[in-house]
């Protein structure tokens, strides 16, 4: 029935829009001179739920590159995340730092 399937499409339409909707920020890894690889894969496996792979290339692409993206989450998840990194890095005296930017 057309009349069905436009309201299906609408409404399935709407719920894709609503599932990227929050996705609004990016978090930003910042390369410095101090901070080990070895600890940048940790926090990026332990804080963004990355698995080794991922990390290891992430922290690679930060290294070589000067910065680089770990991933897109709501504003309040992205501000956690990042201050979790911060708190991380303080307590261990690296100088990591991320920063969170807008799509
Ligand atoms: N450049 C650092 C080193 O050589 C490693 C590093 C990678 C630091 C990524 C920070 O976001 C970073 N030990």
């Amino acid at each position: 029935m057309p009349v069905k399937w436009e309201q299906g499409a609408k409404f399935a339409t709407r719920n894709a829009e609503k599932l990227r909707e929050p996705e609004d920020y990016r978090v930003i890894l910042l390369n410095d001179d101090y901070t080990t690889m070895d600890f940048v894969v940790e926090v990026l496996v332990l804080i963004f739920q990355k698995n080794e792979e991922d990390a290891n290339r992430i922290m690679m692409d930060v290294h070589r590159k000067g910065r680089g993206i770990v991933g897109s989450y709501p504003w309040d998840i992205a501000q956690t995340k990042a201050n979790q990194v911060h708190a991380a890095a303080r307590e261990h005296e690296f100088p990591l730092r991320c920063l969170v930017e807008p799509l």
